[in-house]
């Protein structure tokens, strides 16, 4: 089996399910997680699944998949547009990487159409709501089989 892919939730997407219901849907963070964990054993994957609020907290997560992790699904929430310590994070990560947002952010407010992870993202899947975790979970499965970063 490879390496476990590391799902990574960034800020306030601890509280999905309970906030914004017309935004980003009514389930919860835990329903997302067994939603991806269902379809990763589907397909003999395993996966290690995360949040943080804290910046920090995730390019250190991003650092040790270097090593831990087959691939990486990031919805990095508004670090999305914001962070480069998260960019350079990506960029040192080997294997594929797929950018993930619940809603699509080209359709709201102008300071969500940038993202500093899309330069460091093989795919990107946005405005699918919570459905595009697993979809995310496929499509990593594919490009870790394809060899494809
Ligand atoms: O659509 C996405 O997944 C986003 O990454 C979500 C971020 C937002 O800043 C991005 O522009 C797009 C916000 C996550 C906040 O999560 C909440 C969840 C429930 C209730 C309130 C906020």
């Amino acid at each position: 089996m490879p390496k476990p892919i590391l799902i990574l939730n960034g800020p306030n997407l601890n509280k999905l399910g309970t906030r914004q219901p017309e935004i980003y849907g009514s389930t919860t963070l835990a329903d997302v997680e067994a939603m991806c964990a269902a379809q990763a054993a589907e397909l003999d994957l395993a996966i290690d699944f995360r949040q943080s609020n804290s910046e920090g907290e995730l390019v250190t997560w991003i650092q040790e998949a270097i090593t831990d992790a087959s691939g990486i699904i990031i919805n990095a929430g508004a670090y999305t547009h914001t962070s480069v310590a998260i960019l350079d994070a990506l960029n040192m990560f080997p294997g594929p990487v797929i950018e993930l947002h619940i809603s699509n952010p080209h359709r709201r407010e102008p300071f969500r159409h940038h993202s500093y992870v899309t330069p460091a993202a093989t795919a990107m899947i946005c405005g699918v709501g919570v459905a595009g975790y697993p979809l995310a979970v496929e499509a990593v499965a594919g490009l870790i089989e394809k060899d494809v970063t």
